[in-house]
């Protein structure tokens, strides 16, 4: 558990090897890379920034915290322990109980998706390491330029020291959308009610077509990415498993170009889930994984049911639960039996439309509906699938209990209105039975719909904030870590009266930056609520930004706005490499270059 001397020894000597930022965690295509090169270039080029600052900042506080579980644990007698075995031994039966090996699930992750747009319109690009973004900030890499260690949410100029032929591409996220548009196009064949999680990704319930066409899971794969390339021209990997948690791990498996089928088995299920890193699941970060490897020993999915009393003893119900469930490879499926009668939901599928007419005649329908059903609850959920498949979540939750369909139609309507105006094929309305001391499941459960419209999706964040409430914790670095998940959580929560209140780990202070969950508001990159770990990274060059201002007040360089100076520096990096100056999109005049935060605070680089 502890950090032996040998390693503390070996990281004063090379302190880089114990640097890990988002920039140096693999991803697909990237399995030769020399990793500790990569960390020793990110290391030297970011040390002596805020950027660096805060990350070291971030380390401190994971480190304080780890101690702190370590020391509950210590604390543990044997009857805590076998108390909580219980509860844990108990939580599985239960959880196993829930298992739905009937659905067959599909998700779909289109290949380096901006870089083969790109190159699909200039095929000079083909077979050169690539890039798509600027110096400041990278969206994605080529596979070629993967190998040199160059990936998505690393700033350019990181980028180019580790491959000095790097050609830039500016992103151009009307063409992303076209081609988008076609893949689903394609999806929707397969399942008209597909979720899109992100421009590139989908989940699809196959079942039924596998049935309809006598296809196995693999055949309708292989199908679907024949017929993504041919109305596209660019390839795509599927992954295909009985839950939507596990189909979005297979599906990074045989990337690029391939796919991974996990059989409707559960022992098959099982032996995959026994060497899975915890790393690869959605919703695992980087500061959950250093907790559960540092204080539990926890390294593959398999672990976490070993360690299910431990889990249990520290952590809340929700994020138990949900650990547990992953080692035992469950995920959303969807199926009716799978949920408890905690909620009741009712949603409506239609044409896209605008009328908003329309939208208030369904809703009035969904709480008819949900009276009929006889559930009184506090928390009420508005769900919407927009035209472009987008899924929206908003919620609210009371301080008494409601269950007449009046009362119902109320709220929803003051959650259905500031979306408006909008173009929607689906509403879904869900009440949730809770009590006061649920708020944190409840803020736990509206991040994971936040996140996907998937519940197995669950935020890091949300898990390590349900955390940090039982324990001591600086609050100026909790803001760095809990920023993300604050903004998730609140973005777009309506201001109510009367008897309405939000859920209790609100901080109404922290402005919201994700804009529809998926812009950011202050430099316009778009990010995906799936990207937990560059989200927060995101956040943190915003920090970093602030801390910057803060630090420069007073100073007579102030006079200049921070974000001329830092359009002045990106220019400057586009004058020395010989480069034309790119043509912005309106919200790349916003855009703050990322690497403004890497100017060195005590010496010049
Ligand atoms: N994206 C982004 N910023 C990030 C990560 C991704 O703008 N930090 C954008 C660019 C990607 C697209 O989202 O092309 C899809 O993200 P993926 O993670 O699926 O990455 P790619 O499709 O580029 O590569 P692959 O899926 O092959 O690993
Ligand atoms: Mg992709």
């Amino acid at each position: 558990m502890a950090k032996s001397e040998e390693t503390s020894s070996s990281s004063s000597l090379r302190p880089w090897q114990s640097y890990h930022t988002v920039y140096t965690n693999a991803k697909a295509g990237m399995d030769g890379v020399d990793k500790e090169k990569v960390q020793r270039v990110v290391y030297e080029m970011s040390k002596g920034s805020k950027y660096f600052e805060n990350e070291e900042r971030k380390e401190a506080y994971m480190k304080q915290k780890i101690e702190n579980m370590r020391a509950q644990c210590a604390k543990l007698k044997a009857t805590d322990i076998s108390h909580y075995q219980r509860v844990a031994d108990k939580r599985i039966v239960e959880l196993e109980a829930t298992r739905d090996l009937s659905r067959i699930w599909l998700h779909v992750d289109m290949d380096a998706f901006y870089a083969a747009v790109e190159t699909l319109s200039n095929p000079s690009l083909k077979g050169r390491p690539m890039a798509v973004g600027s110096m400041s900030m990278i969206s994605t890499a080529n596979y070629e330029a993967r190998k040199f260690g160059v990936r998505a949410a690393m700033p350019g100029f990181i980028a180019c020291k580790l491959c000095p032929e790097l050609v830039f591409v500016p992103t151009d996220f009307k063409k992303y959308t076209y081609y988008s548009d076609l893949t689903r196009k394609v999806y929707q064949e397969y399942d008209p009610n597909f979720t899109a999680a992100s421009l590139d990704e989908a989940y699809l319930d196959i079942t039924k077509v596998c049935k309809e066409r006598s296809m196995t899971g693999e055949e309708v794969a292989e199908e679907l990415r024949l017929n993504v390339y041919k109305a596209t021209g660019l390839t795509c990997s599927a992954g295909v498993s009985p839950n939507r948690l596990l189909a979005k791990v297979c599906s990074d498996i045989n990337k690029p170009n391939g796919q991974f089928v996990l059989p409707n088995d559960r022992a098959a299920i099982m032996t995959f889930i026994s060497s899975l890193p915890i790393r690869k699941i959605g919703g695992i970060g980087k500061v959950t994984e250093h907790i559960l490897k540092d204080v539990f020993e926890i390294k593959t999915c398999e672990d976490l049911l070993q360690k299910g009393s431990f889990l249990c003893a520290l952590f809340s119900p929700s994020s138990a639960d949900f650990f547990i469930s992953v080692g035992l490879g469950l995920g959303g499926t969807d199926a009716p039996q799978v949920r408890s009668r905690k909620s009741m939901s009712n949603e409506r599928t239609f044409s896209a439309t605008k009328d908003e007419a329309f939208f208030y005649q369904k809703l009035e329908m969904l709480s008819a509906d949900m009276e009929k059903g006889g559930l009184c609850g506090r928390t009420l959920t508005l769900k919407l699938k927009t035209a472009s498949f987008e899924v929206r979540t908003r919620a609210v939750t009371l301080q008494s209990y409601i269950w007449s369909s009046k009362d119902i139609l109320k709220h929803a309507s003051k959650l259905l209105k500031p979306e408006l105006p909008v173009s929607l094929r689906l509403i879904e309305l869900d009440q949730n039975i809770c009590s006061s001391s649920d708020n944190n499941e409840k803020a736990a459960e509206h991040n994971e719909l936040e996140g996907n419209g998937y519940k197995d999706q669950i935020n890091e964040n949300t898990l390590v904030e349900n955390w940090t409430k039982s324990s001591a914790f600086d609050p100026h670095v909790t803001e760095t870590h809990s920023l993300e998940g604050k903004n998730q959580d609140h973005s777009r929560r309506i201001g109510f009266s009367d008897n309405e209140t939000e859920p209790s780990s609100s901080n109404h202070e922290e402005p919201f930056i994700w804009l529809d969950n998926y812009k950011c508001l202050l430099c316009g990159v778009e990010l995906p609520p799936s990207f937990v770990d560059e989200r927060q990274e995101h956040s943190d060059f915003h920090l970093a930004e602030k801390l910057q201002e803060e630090e420069e007040s007073g100073d007579s360089y102030k006079k200049f706005p921070l974000k001329h100076r830092m359009r002045q520096k990106e220019s400057i990096v586009g004058q020395s490499k010989g480069k034309k100056k790119q043509k912005h999109s309106p919200s790349n005049d916003k855009h703050i270059p990322i690497d403004a935060f890497f100017t060195k605070t005590s010496q010049n680089s």
